[in-house]
Parts: C-alpha cells; sequence; structure tokens
C-alpha cells in the first residue's frame, strides 16, 4: 500500500447533516467546501462524503437512480468539481461511496428490467420464480425488515433487496452490468477523485440457487446475508474492477465487508484487491436477544478480544467504533454523562493509535453524543420505523421499544453537527432536516476551539503525533494483559522502539501495574494532566484516562 495511503486519517462526512449553506435545511457541497480549513487544522487529509449522487433518499443517497449526475439538493456536478480542486489544494483527499451492490427502484436500469424478462435490462437485477404456491423464492428478510423479495407482476418473478424493497440488488454475473459500473467509476476517477468507499461489497456476488436462511435474533424472517456474503465469484468481480479501472490511477479502496471474517478479510487485502475493509465483529458485542436493537450494554472484554483478533490476523486495519450506521461512540462505549470528555478522548487514542487506518466520524472531535428522541415520529431512519413497528407487533411495549430503538437508532450520528451555540448548532438558518442534538449549546465546535483541553485540541494533538512517530504507523500493534477487568493495553513496536498505550474503560481510579520490562517511560501524551510516571511499578488510572509512553 502506498505511503500516503498508510499515513492517511480519514474524516468521514455526512454531507447531508454537516453544513447547510443556503438555508434549505439540507447540508450540502458548498457546506463541506466552507469547512475544508476547520478540517485542514484538525489534520485530517482524507474526505469520505456519504452518497450525493441523484437519489429519491428512501435510504439518504445510498439509493441512487443515477450515479454520474449530483442531487440538487446537495449542489451540482460543479460544486464538486470545485471541492476535488480545493480540497487538493489543501492537500485533501476526496473518497466518494461507491454503492453498487444495488441501485434505488427509480434507476433507469430497474425501471426498464422490471418491464419484462426480455429487455437489454432484464438480467441488470436478481430476479427468481416464485414458489409453486406463489410465494417468495425464500424466507430471508431485509436488513430493514419484512422480506428481501418483492413480487412484480410484470415478469410474475421476485426481485431481490436486501435492503430496502426500493433498493434492488444488481446481478454482478451479468458482464454488461458490470462494464456500466466500471465506466461510471472511470467517470470519476478521471473526474480526480482519490478513491471508493464501497458500500455492502461482501454482498454484491450473489449464489446461483438461493436456499432458505436460519431465523435469528427473534425475527420473521431468516438472516439476510445467509449464503450471500462473501460469494463464490467475489473476488474474480473485484480483480476484474481491479484490472478495467484501479489500477489505472492511484485511489484508496476501502470496501465496506459486513460479515466478513478475518480469514475472508485477509483474501481481500493480500491479493491486493481492496486496500482495507470495514469489518464488522467489533459493531456486534452489544447485540442480544433482538440482535442490535437489544436492549444490552457491551462487555469491555468482548471489545478487546475483537481488537486484539483483528489486529492479529489482518495485515492492516481499518480502525472505526462510529459512523453514520451505528450510535454516538461517547454514548455507546464511553461514559456521555460524568465523563463525556475524558471517555471521548481515551477513545480517540483506542482508535488513531491502534495500528491501520484510523476513521473519524463527522461530531467525533466534539464528543457529540446520542439523541433523546421523544418519539418515534422524530425520527427519519427507515431502519428505525421499520424495528419500532416490529418490536410493537412481537408485544414489546411502546415506551420499551422506544428505549430499544434509540438506544442503537442510526440516527443518533445522523443529527446535524453542531458549530456554535446559537440557533440550530449554526448548521442552518432554516428548519433542519432532523433535529437537533439539544446539548448543542454544551457540545459545539466553537466551544471546543477556544478551550485548549477540549476533545477537538486532543484530537488535533493525536493526529500531529502519529503524522510524527513512524512508529505509529509502521509498527506493529500487540494487545497485552487480556484478562484485566478494565483496561485495553498495547504496544507498537518498530525496530526496537516502542510505544505503550493505555486505554482504561473505567469510571473509577484504578490501579495498574507497568509491565516491568517497561522501567524508563516517557510520557507522549494522556487525558489526564497529573499522568506522570516515575520509575514505579504501580501507578494508578483516573476514571477514562487514556495514556501513551514511548519506551526506552
Ligand atoms: O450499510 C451496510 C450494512 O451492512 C448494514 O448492515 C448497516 O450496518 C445497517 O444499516 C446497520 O443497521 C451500508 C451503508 O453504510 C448504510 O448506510 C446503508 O443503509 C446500507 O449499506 C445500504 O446501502
Ligand atoms: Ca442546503
Amino acid at each position: 500500500m502506498n505511503d500516503w495511503k498508510k499515513k492517511g486519517v480519514v474524516y468521514e462526512i455526512y454531507v447531508q447533516s454537516f453544513n447547510d449553506t443556503n438555508d434549505d435545511g439540507i447540508g450540502d457541497i458548498q457546506g463541506v467546501i466552507q469547512k475544508l480549513d476547520y478540517l485542514k487544522e484538525l489534520g485530517v487529509n482524507i474526505l469520505w462524503l456519504t452518497p450525493i449522487f441523484e437519489s429519491p433518499l428512501v435510504d439518504n443517497g445510498y439509493d441512487i437512480s443515477n450515479y454520474q449526475s449530483i442531487n440538487n439538493i446537495y449542489g451540482t456536478m460543479e460544486d464538486v468539481e470545485e471541492l476535488i480542486k480545493k480540497s487538493h489544494d489543501y492537500n485533501i483527499k476526496i473518497v466518494m461511496d461507491l454503492v453498487v451492490n444495488h441501485t434505488s427502484d427509480q434507476h433507469k436500469w430497474f425501471q426498464e428490467s422490471k418491464k419484462s424478462k426480455d429487455n437489454k435490462y432484464s438480467e441488470y437485477y436478481i430476479w427468481r420464480d416464485p414458489r409453486p404456491d406463489g410465494s417468495a423464492p425464500t424466507n430471508h428478510g431485509s436488513a430493514f425488515g419484512g422480506s428481501a423479495w418483492e413480487y412484480v407482476p410484470e415478469r410474475d418473478q421476485y426481485y431481490l433487496h436486501l435492503f430496502a424493497k426500493e433498493q434492488p440488488d444488481l446481478n454482478w454475473d451479468n458482464k454488461e452490468l458490470r462494464n456500466e459500473i466500471y465506466n461510471m467509476m472511470s467517470f470519476w476517477a478521471e473526474k480526480g477523485i482519490d478513491g471508493f468507499r464501497m458500500d455492502s461489497i461482501s454482498f454484491i456476488s450473489k449464489p446461483q440457487k438461493f436456499t432458505n436462511a436460519p431465523v435469528v435474533d427473534n425475527k420473521e424472517y431468516g438472516a439476510y446475508y445467509y449464503g450471500i456474503a462473501n460469494g463464490n465469484n467475489i473476488h474474480r468481480y473485484l480483480k476484474e474492477m481491479n484490472e478495467r479501472v484501479l489500477s489505472k490511477y492511484d485511489l484508496i479502496t476501502i470496501g465496506e465487508t459486513p460479515h466478513t471474517n478475518t480469514e475472508e478479510g485477509s483474501k481481500f487485502l493480500d491479493s491486493n484487491e481492496l486496500d482495507m475493509i470495514f469489518q464488522f465483529e467489533h459493531m456486534h458485542v452489544d447485540y442480544g436477544k433482538y440482535g442490535r436493537y437489544s436492549d444490552v450494554s457491551f462487555k469491555m472484554s468482548d471489545l478487546r478480544e475483537s481488537i486484539n483478533h483483528w489486529q492479529e490476523n489482518l495485515t492492516w486495519n481499518s480502525n472505526y467504533l462510529g459512523n453514520h450506521d451505528q450510535p454516538r461512540i461517547v454514548s455507546r462505549f464511553g461514559n456521555d454523562k460524568k465523563y463525556r470528555e475524558k471517555s471521548a478522548k481515551m477513545l480517540a487514542m483506542l482508535t488513531l493509535f491502534q495500528r491501520g487506518t484510523p476513521f473519524i466520524y463527522q461530531g467525533e472531535e466534539i464528543g457529540m453524543t446520542n439523541v433523546d428522541f421523544q418519539s418515534i415520529d422524530d425520527m427519519k431512519d427507515l431502519e428505525a420505523h421499520n424495528t419500532y413497528d416490529f418490536l410493537t407487533r412481537v408485544g414489546i411495549s411502546s415506551e420499551k421499544a422506544l428505549d430499544m430503538v434509540n438506544r442503537k437508532t442510526r440516527d443518533n450520528s445522523r443529527t446535524p453537527m453542531q458549530w456554535n451555540a446559537s440557533k440550530n448548532a449554526g448548521f442552518t438558518d432554516g428548519q433542519p432536516w432532523i433535529r437537533i442534538n439539544n446539548n448543542y449549546k454544551n457540545i459545539n465546535v466553537e466551544k471546543d476551539l477556544l478551550n485548549k483541553d477540549s476533545i477537538y485540541k486532543f484530537y488535533q494533538e493525536l493526529i500531529s503525533l502519529r503524522k510524527s512517530n513512524d512508529i505509529l504507523i509502521n509498527g506493529d500493534c500487540k494487545l497485552l494483559d487480556l484478562t484485566d477487568s478494565d483496561i485495553i493495553t498495547f504496544t507498537r513496536n518498530n525496530n526496537g522502539e516502542k510505544i505503550l498505550v493505555i486505554c482504561s474503560f473505567s469510571d473509577k481510579r484504578i490501579k495498574f501495574d507497568i509491565p516491568k520490562e517497561y522501567k524508563a517511560m516517557k510520557l507522549l501524551i494522556s487525558n489526564y494532566d497529573s499522568a506522570d510516571f516515575e520509575g514505579d511499578v504501580t501507578t494508578y488510572l483516573e476514571p477514562y484516562e487514556g495514556r501513551a509512553y514511548i519506551i526506552g
């Protein structure tokens, strides 16, 4: 992997909620351009933008109806060109979301495909005959709830949609379809973008024959990924994509690969099909009886075990704790009440000092928290609504269902970026498309920029340390004590150099025994002023303390 890719710190922008410049309540591309100074100051050098293409927005842009046209609510193609150019002037790279497991049902291809079995686009999607009794081909459920199959009378067939029914899955076994996708990717590469984040890429190769899936997590339908994740031809298609497009440009490729284990994950990397992948194992540490939406808290030891497992088995990880599909990290893995600031900083250290490429999701750098949605009507995400309907249908009280959805809804991380304490958090002068978190007067960028001990400043320092210490890029990463009940400890090692990182997940002051072999240590950074070390073997960690030492 190229140097710039290894050194990169990625910042994910959920465009719709980042910064609105024309007061229609929706974040836009000019809004990103306006904040380039802010992002440069923070130190990030790769921006990943969630989809900004033409879309009916059933899934906030992950349902694309035209890949080569910009949704005018975000701006124009000229705006995108300006963004690419200006970012490059700032030495910032632009990564676009490539959503090619499915399109919108409004895409021209699907509009044609559904008409008949013998037109140019008939085989662009996954069509299957009904079972003899007319029912769906299999019991597969969609990721968002309901069946994964939808009947179309014109063809007397069902089409597959792993996500919403407005997001039909593309048929990658069709060569013409693949060609269209490669041409579209070349179009964007020629425009000068620097990479692709490939949505749901582990799902693109579908089985010839679908078989019923096991029903898990008390759901009504079979697991949506069963027999589908990492299908037979996935490597063939990604190799072809490399040959046809990726190899011709200097692009970073980040595959989103749900339901992929370390062995499958390594195949993408070792054969140079992808630079890195997003795996999901650590996102499952607080799943329970109802899967993701269960009322369960994570165990630190499960998180640590997963981090250890991936650090041991993958040559290069993409390190994230949150994104636009997940709740806020400080609310989920830290303590957003009493120790919001301390725990946000500790989680930042964990993310930025591990081996791999760190991903910061907008708002993490100021410790934005989950939202307390008072009613399901305040939530915008289709998954939140489907889940709420499902939970209440299976007999869970509406209060309890609201609690469960509140805890995990993707909307937690989709409320607007909190820029300052003025109306609508400085995001818009209009009516925001989704409500603003009530805490914006207390948690906002302006406040953090003025305070030298803020979360933002801590991120800035971590990023700059990562840039100036090669060991934090190239050093290997070893987790140390895998039995401690509160602490994740790891070392980075490179040619005899060593850095020790200690992250406490406890809300109490706790004792920590420094391993004997690490006597001569110099503090690199800590989220407490008091942190020091005078050759003692025992030290104390404050609540949610994060510390890093240079050894030797
Ligand atoms: O997510 C893919 C994915 O695997 C989902 O399981 C995701 O984790 C789920 O939404 C969580 O509840 C990607 C995008 O990141 C997501 O925003 C899209 O909704 C989805 O693909 C469909 O394009
Ligand atoms: Ca706007």
